[in-house]
């Protein structure tokens, strides 16, 4: 029977021809779709995450690594978040980014896809996203809440920035912004004018609905 360990094993050795056929292995015993993203896809991410900061992996390799996550990814978002979205009743409208200068991805997206599962419109503008970009969606789209991760402490200020831009613009306080990512906490949101932090994606989204009342 297949295990969260070697599901983990094989996103630290960037695996992805074999996450699937493990994957699909678990789903046929019953895992829980949350849980083998949780313990398997992002347990497996924390161990690269620490092997990669002592240099005992390189680049390359973590994009294997990150390949292989989304695979697994790719099998279970349509169990979590359903594949007809277009006609859920939304509870409201969440426009999420990487900031400028930051490439991470895939905490955002694990927050985005938990959000659309929970009833959000999610606009999902990618990585590296300008403040100009932040700024013309939140005009365009009136989302109830922008949410930025930022995964590098240097680019964390961006963050400021955007909330600056919307101060300039006139229009900060016609929506809810929320800032996440692993450089980022309490203090930091709190010192950038963030109306809320959230330390991972389950919180995201429970803070996300508490933002706006539901
Ligand atoms: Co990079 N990287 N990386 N990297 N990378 C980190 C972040 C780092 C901590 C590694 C290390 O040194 N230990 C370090 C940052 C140090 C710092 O500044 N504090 C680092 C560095 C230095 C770099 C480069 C500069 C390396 C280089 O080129 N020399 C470079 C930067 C490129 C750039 O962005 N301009 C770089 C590149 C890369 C890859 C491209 C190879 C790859 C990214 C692939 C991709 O995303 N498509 C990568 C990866 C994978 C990592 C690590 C290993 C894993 C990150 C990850 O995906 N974690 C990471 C080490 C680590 O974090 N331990 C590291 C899994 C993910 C599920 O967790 O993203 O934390 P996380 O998301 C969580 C929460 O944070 C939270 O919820 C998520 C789910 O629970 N969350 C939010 C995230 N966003 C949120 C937003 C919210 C709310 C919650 O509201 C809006």
């Amino acid at each position: 029977m297949a295990t969260y360990e070697e599901l983990q094993e094989l996103v630290i050795t960037g695996d992805k021809e074999k996450v699937p056929g493990v994957v699909n292995s678990m789903l046929g015993n019953k895992n829980d779709p949350m849980e083998i993203i949780s313990k398997g896809l992002i347990g497996g991410m924390d161990v690269v995450g620490v092997k990669f900061k002592a240099g005992d992996m390189f680049i390359p390799e973590v994009m294997a690594s990150a390949h292989a996550l989304k695979a697994g990814m790719a099998i279970l978002k349509p169990l979590i978040v359903g594949d007809d979205a277009s006609t859920s009743f939304f509870i409201g409208k969440y426009v999420i980014g990487t900031v400028e200068g930051d490439i991470h991805s895939i905490g955002k997206s694990i927050v985005a896809m938990l959000l659309e599962a929970s009833g959000f419109q999610v606009i999902d503008l990618g990585v590296d996203v300008s403040i100009a970009k932040f700024l013309e969606t939140i005009k365009q789209e009136k989302p109830d809440v922008v949410g930025m991760s930022a995964l590098l402490t240097p680019t964390v200020p961006r963050m400021r920035d955007v909330v600056e831009a919307l101060k300039e613009a006139g229009i900060r306080d016609t929506v809810k912004i929320m800032v996440g990512g692993a450089p980022v906490n309490q203090d930091i949101a709190d010192s950038l004018g963030a109306d809320c932090y959230a330390p991972e994606a389950q919180s995201a989204v429970e803070k996300a609905r508490a933002l706006i009342g539901k």
